[in-house]
């Protein structure tokens, strides 16, 4: 196993375990909105105060962040005209491909250095703390590869549909282009997403914690279709989905869920996929996690048995305390986070604010999400925003008045199965702290009194 490429986030987990100066050594700069240094430790909610009762902030603690306020007061902006209203800008000829304004260049997607073993097997993450709505932009998408990305040439590309089937077939992408086709949004997250976090809390960025994750609207194919197609054998039970990139990725499917929801994309958001998420073709394996979603996809192989492949052996299965592993944990459980404040999204200014976070469930729809300021003991109710769609991220918020109080902050979620997202303590008691895979636990950010924010785990 020694040449299998792992989920990058089996390195720092382990190296935490044994060394207490991990959250220092080889993290990431500041500027990375990595561990700032002083290493994340266990927060108790004792801290502040009796209860879990807020604690007030000194007078003119608040000041600093006031200062990089909201410019309510600024004296002349609205009365001073700007140059750009004095000159012509440039023509519509300019861009023929637009990009986002100059101001939002940091809205970028980064990866963690000392989570890169080497750039063709490794992550980078969505800067998921800038973002409105449930809806990715392409070009900011993380991005997950063992092999590289590969740069596949579509005329050159074939999709194969062979084994337990009446006909073997091979589609090119014009085939697939001119069948019927369904239009989808799905949330996609890496198994490893927040894996870093397993033995106290790690990175100092949302982006860095839950940034393994997207969402865009799907344009494609159904497996349905295709295999209808195909016709399936009697003892067609599962599907072998195989990729066309340096590292063959392959996983297996049960058949059930390939024909319920499972498709082959062609396009994101409405233009054809990135090169990064599979270009020309890529499955998706809605609410399933992110490594079963084959990209640059060439073949799907219809068996009456899992295949057990070397990445749901040697890779993607769970440590239990027990000293065994779970293997095929398919589906993403239900989990949440809040975006605004977090660490990259400070308070900077009293008064009126209005959170705001993700929330997404691998069973289906969320059902509701709760707000905790005070580190889990008292909960209010947050808005959920429409659409709420099956296995696709729900945007929530909720507007609150913050006096410059510190404050823990938490979203917890329930999904329309009456699931309830877990504490990481509840997560470390069913589950132990080498899993790797699959933390869906309660985020907790601290607010300082400054409206920082700083990733801690409650105790
Ligand atoms: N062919 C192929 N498909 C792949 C991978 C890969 O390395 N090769 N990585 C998988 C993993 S681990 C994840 S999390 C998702 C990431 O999808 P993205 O790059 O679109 O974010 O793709 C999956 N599909
Ligand atoms: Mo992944």
């Amino acid at each position: 196993m020694s040449d299998t490429p792992r989920e990058p986030a089996a390195r720092p987990s382990r190296r935490d375990a044994e060394d207490p100066r991990a959250g220092d050594q080889g993290a990431p700069s500041p500027g990375d909105g990595g561990d700032h240094g002083t290493g994340r430790r266990n927060f108790l909610r004792a801290g502040l105060g009796a209860a879990g009762g807020l604690v007030a902030a000194t007078t003119g603690a608040g000041k600093a962040a006031a200062a990089g306020g909201s410019g309510n007061s600024a004296s002349n902006a609205i009365t001073n005209l700007p140059t750009w209203t004095k000159y012509l800008g440039p023509g519509v000829e300019a861009r023929p491909y637009g990009q986002p304004s100059k101001f939002e260049d940091s809205v970028v997607r980064r990866n963690v250095d000392w989570l890169t073993a080497t750039k063709q097997s490794s992550v980078n993450f969505t800067p998921i703390y800038a973002l409105e709505g449930f809806v990715t932009p392409n070009g900011i998408c993380f991005e997950r590869h063992h092999g590289g990305r590969a740069d596949v040439d579509p005329a050159q590309h074939r999709l194969m549909v062979n084994g337990h089937v009446e006909r073997e077939l091979v589609f090119t992408l014009n085939d697939l282009l001119r069948m019927p086709q369904a239009s989808r949004f799905y949330f996609l997250e890496c198994a490893a997403n927040t894996g870093m976090e397993w033995h106290g809390a790690q990175l100092n960025g949302v982006q860095f914690t839950h940034g393994m994750l997207h969402c865009v609207q799907y344009t494609g194919v159904t497996l349905r279709t295709l295999f209808r197609e195909a016709g399936l054998k009697e003892n067609a039970k599962w599907v072998l989905a195989e990729g066309a990139d340096a590292a063959a990725m392959t996983r297996t499917i049960p058949l059930d869920k390939a024909l319920d929801d499972c498709m082959v994309a062609y396009a994101q958001n409405g233009e054809r996929l990135r090169p990064e998420q599979g270009y020309p073709l890529r499955l998706v394996v809605p609410g399933y996690e992110g490594n079963m979603w084959v990209k640059w996809l060439r073949r799907l192989e219809v068996g009456d048995k899992p295949y057990h492949t070397r990445w749901e052996t040697a890779t993607y299965t769970d440590l239990m305390p027990s000293g065994k592993a779970r293997q095929f944990t398919w589906v993403m459980e239900p989990k949440s986070v809040i975006t605004n404040p977090s660490p990259e999204m400070p308070l900077v200014d009293k008064g009126r604010q209005l959170l705001r976070g993700l929330a997404w469930s691998g069973h289906g729809k969320v059902k509701r999400v709760d707000i905790s300021f005070d580190g889990g003991v008292n909960w209010r109710t947050a808005e959920l925003q429409d659409p709420v769609l099956p296995r696709c991220l729900t945007r929530f918020v909720l507007p609150f008045e913050w006096n410059g109080e510190e404050m823990l902050v938490q979203s917890r979620v329930i999904d329309e199965t009456d699931y309830v997202q877990p504490t990481i303590t509840e997560l470390h008691k069913a589950r132990g702290t080498e899993s790797i895979y699959h933390n869906n636990a309660i985020q907790t950010w601290l607010i300082k009194s400054t409206g920082e924010a700083e990733n801690v785990h409650v105790a």
